[in-house]
């Protein structure tokens, strides 16, 4: 990209958000034609505080922060737009495919009833959707930019790569800038599966899905993996109305830390239609003849499983894109591949610090924002430590599961008097009752009790603290977010009860625990 010869500095020339839209659909369509997209103060004689290589969440945040804090930054990303894979092919598509899957469920569930429309055997295109994402997805980008650089007066150089040449230096659109300290923001990409035919055509990740599906997917979807992208897409493509077979190397979703919660989602997955295979190790996918998949070959439990299709869709996880930090000389985790930092979020190399999914688990986007100001506010001399450590989760599958603390399980194996509230309560004679009932499940509750959701909540008995909250149906992550800095504050059973509830609300937690509160020695709801 370097190839340009005169390369514009942007810098006081103020394009509107459209402007952006436009330079950046062009930059996506032909990087080497655009070049690259500078926004350097040269009138600023000010030595850089931090150079931050990447500009998705971790970068863009570590930079405002940094630029808030009265600092000089310089944020450099190869693409050209700010903002980073989230609005570009991980968390947005993910909650478009997960909204359709949750739309979708309901109009089958109510096909030919009421005002819905009979959609029974329809399958619907997911092609459309992916190419809705596609052109949708500038918007965002545009506002990224703008908001960097007239609103939050960063520096920076987009739509080209960044050479570091020492722990000071980086080159960029063929010049070098130096700075106190640098910031490595570079994010993660998918696991590869390593097996023979990964790379034909109609074997997708995340990130070449929603860049290169350029045809209609036939009736069988297979999805390797088992986790949380896995599940997310997985489910998407059932309900687009394709048969989907998910290869699960050992069991699914092992991530979701309660048991009772972990089988009402996968019941339900399958309710659905989901053919769920654990114990299935992939050993080949088949080539048709003429560079495409036409087949998935896996060792299962039960022999030799063999699934023909044109449609592959790799969940493994993501792996840390740390081999410009490898060869600075910085320290990496041989078992992850992440990048390792101190609580200050400095590498093994003084002031080279490194943030994001570039230094490992939890890749969140809350990590990758709050980790970024930590640096920012390290670099600036501010006494920081950052570790995340309780933090709040979730997934999709048609539905939206939230969970914080710890399951039933670990929580026995950790205390001696755990009590639950859960909701539907537990129930020898089946799961049809029509609770939880709140808003976007009141049409299961009443017709399909046993898809209204999934809800429970775990106490220590002796403390009364809330040590775990699980959630499935829709509407409560919110809730989990705020619910979770109470909890790590001690909040009790008491203190719960005690809140002015919203009702209907998604979440029955309030209400449950004012029906136990009042107990001196708790028990079971
Ligand atoms: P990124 O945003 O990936 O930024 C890295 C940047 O570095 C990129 O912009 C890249 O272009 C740039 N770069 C790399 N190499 C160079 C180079 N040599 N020169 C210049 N630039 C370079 N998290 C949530 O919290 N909620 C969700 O719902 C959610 N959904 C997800 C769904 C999927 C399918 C996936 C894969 C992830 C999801 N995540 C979600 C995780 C979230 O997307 C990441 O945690 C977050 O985007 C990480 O931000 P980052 O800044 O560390 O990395
Ligand atoms: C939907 C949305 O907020 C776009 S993803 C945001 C990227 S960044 O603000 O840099 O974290």
């Amino acid at each position: 990209m370097t190839k340009h010869e005169t390369i514009f500095n942007e810098r006081g020339r103020a394009l509107t958000i459209e402007e952006w839209s436009h330079r950046i659909d062009a930059a996506l369509e032909a990087p080497e034609a655009i070049g690259p997209i500078v926004n350097i103060n040269d009138g600023d004689a000010r030595e850089f505080d931090a150079i931050f290589v990447g500009g998705g969440a971790a970068g863009r945040f570590g930079s405002a922060y940094l630029r808030a804090m009265g600092g000089r930054q310089l944020v450099v990303d190869r693409w050209p737009f700010l903002g980073g894979s989230c609005p570009h092919n991980a968390c947005v598509p993910h909650h478009v495919f997960s909204e359709c899957a949750a739309e979708l469920m309901l109009a089958r569930t109510f096909s030919g009833q009421f005002w819905f429309p009979d959609i029974a055997g329809k399958t619907v295109s997911m092609k459309e959707i992916v190419d809705l994402f596609r052109r949708g997805r500038t918007g965002p980008h545009a506002v990224m930019n703008y908001q960097s650089k007239e609103q939050l007066d960063m520096e920076f150089i987009l739509n080209a790569e960044a050479r570091i040449l020492d722990p000071h230096t980086v080159e960029v659109a063929g010049r070098r800038f130096h700075a106190r300290a640098l910031v490595l923001c570079l994010g993660a990409r998918a696991k590869a599966l390593g097996v023979p035919g990964e790379g034909l055509k109609g074997v997708y990740t995340y990130e070449s899905l929603v860049e290169t599906l350029d045809y209609e997917p036939g009736k069988t979807a297979v999805v390797i993996g088992g986790g949380k992208t896995a599940v997310e897409y997985g489910s998407f493509f059932n309900a687009t109305g394709r048969r989907t077979i998910m290869l699960v190397r050992s069991e699914i979703l092992k991530l979701l830390p309660d048991g009772d919660t972990r089988q009402y989602v996968v019941d339900r997955m399958r309710d659905q239609g989901v053919e769920i295979v654990e114990g299935a190790t992939v050993s080949r996918i088949v080539d048709d003849g003429h560079g495409r998949v036409s087949k998935v070959v896996a060792k299962t439990r039960d022999g030799e499983l063999e699934i023909d299709t044109d449609f592959v869709f790799l969940g493994l996880g993501e792996t840390p894109n740390s081999e410009m930090a490898a060869a600075l000389g910085a320290e990496i985790d041989a078992a992850t591949g992440a990048v390792v930092v101190d609580e200050t979020l400095q590498t093994s190399i003084p002031g080279v610090y490194a943030v994001g999914d570039l230094i490992g688990a939890p890749m969140e986007m809350f990590k990758a924002r709050k980790s970024g100001t930590y640096a920012a506010r390290a670099i600036m001399g501010e006494a920081i430590s950052y570790r995340p450590a309780d933090w709040p989760d979730f997934l999709h599958t048609h539905y939206e599961v939230s969970w914080l603390g710890l399951g039933e399980e670990e929580a026995r194996r950790r205390y001696p008097n755990v009590v639950t509230i859960r909701m539907p309560p537990v129930n020898p004679n089946g799961l049809d009752i029509g609770l939880p009932a709140s808003d976007r499940v009141m049409l299961y509750a009443m017709a399909k009790p046993r898809m209204s959701g999934f809800q429970k909540i775990l106490f220590d008995g002796e403390t009364r603290r809330v040590i775990g909250a699980h959630h499935v149906g829709y509407g409560a992550r919110d809730a989990f977010q705020y619910l979770n800095v109470m909890v790590k504050q001690g909040l009790t059973i008491d203190q719960l009860g005690d809140m002015d509830e919203l009702f209907l609300n998604p979440d029955h937690f309030i209400q449950l625990s004012r029906l136990r509160a009042g107990q001196k020695t708790l028990r079971d709801l």
